[in-house]
């Protein structure tokens, strides 16, 4: 019974580690500025759970530069962020 116990621990431990590995976290937004020529948002943004950062206005580099065409200043946004070379980028947008 004890043996059963900690394999089903076990179980949902490694279920909880996978789980929050695959996990992506969409962060809202809205778009203040676009600057297309230099891959860069301003984004009004929600509190950055996964960054520890309360919300603020700030700059975001963008991971690919036709999502500055995709977006349109004004325009709620969910987004994904990560650290690439040390800069914050929107690596995806919905
Ligand atoms: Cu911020």
């Amino acid at each position: 019974m004890k043996m059963l116990k900690t394999l089903t621990l076990s179980a949902i431990l490694t279920f909880a580690a996978l789980a929050s590995a695959s996990a992506e976290t969409f962060a809202k937004g809205v778009v203040k500025n676009i600057d297309a020529q230099a891959d860069k948002v301003t984004i009004i943004h929600e509190e950055l759970v996964d960054l520890d950062m309360p919300a603020m206005t700030m700059v975001f580099e963008l991971a690919d530069p036709e999502m500055a065409d995709a977006l349109s200043e004004g325009e709620e946004i969910e987004f994904v962020v990560a650290r690439v070379n040390g800069k914050l980028t929107v690596m995806k947008l919905r």
